[in-house]
């Protein structure tokens, strides 16, 4: 979790990043441009607000820009309204969640870590080892995924 407001997380990412070339990518108004402030003050990139009416972005960030910096470089992206991946495998989003490893195997092959009894993410999720709020946004991801998957072809 990192906030360009608090600071919170900032530190961490500074050592995560340093050495690589690493781009922040998101919805508009996440704070992408707010975050390369609070890494690198001197930018001093524009940044913008939601509008009220439609709870969003307002695309502020309008190019794609190179920065070099801490032994790397940093690359703040425009944003976008709506984020619609292309594949809906489910096998890859479940590799998106590092966390998912440190499960226990499931019951069934295949488990989805939704309704399965006997699943291993699950009792992560009990034991506070998985953030419910990430596994949340798993379970409507992964639905999105399934239901594209079945509608495919209609
Ligand atoms: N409360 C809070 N607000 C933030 C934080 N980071 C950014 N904001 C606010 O969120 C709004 C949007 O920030 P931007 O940095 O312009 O967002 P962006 O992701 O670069 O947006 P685009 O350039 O449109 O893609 C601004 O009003 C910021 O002040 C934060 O950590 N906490
Ligand atoms: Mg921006
Ligand atoms: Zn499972």
């Amino acid at each position: 979790m990192v906030s360009a407001l608090s600071g919170e997380g900032l530190q961490e990412l500074k050592d995560t990043i340093a050495g690589k070339v690493c781009c922040f990518a998101g919805q508009s108004a996440v704070g992408k441009s707010s975050l390369m402030n609070a890494l690198l003050p001197k930018l001093d990139l524009p940044v913008g607000e939601l509008t009220r009416k439609t709870d969003r972005g307002k695309h502020t960030t309008r190019h794609a820009q190179l920065w070099p910096c801490f032994g790397g470089a940093l690359l703040d992206t425009p944003g976008f309204s709506l984020y619609e991946p292309e594949s809906f495998d489910e096998q890859l989003l479940q590799g998106c969640y590092p966390e998912f490893t440190q499960a226990e195997p499931c019951r069934f092959p295949g488990c989805m870590h939704i309704t399965e009894p006997g699943c291993g993410v699950k009792e992560l999720l009990q034991d506070g080892r998985l953030s419910p709020a990430r596994y949340a946004r798993y379970v409507e991801i992964a639905k999105d995924f399934t239901f594209r998957r079945k509608h495919q072809y209609d």
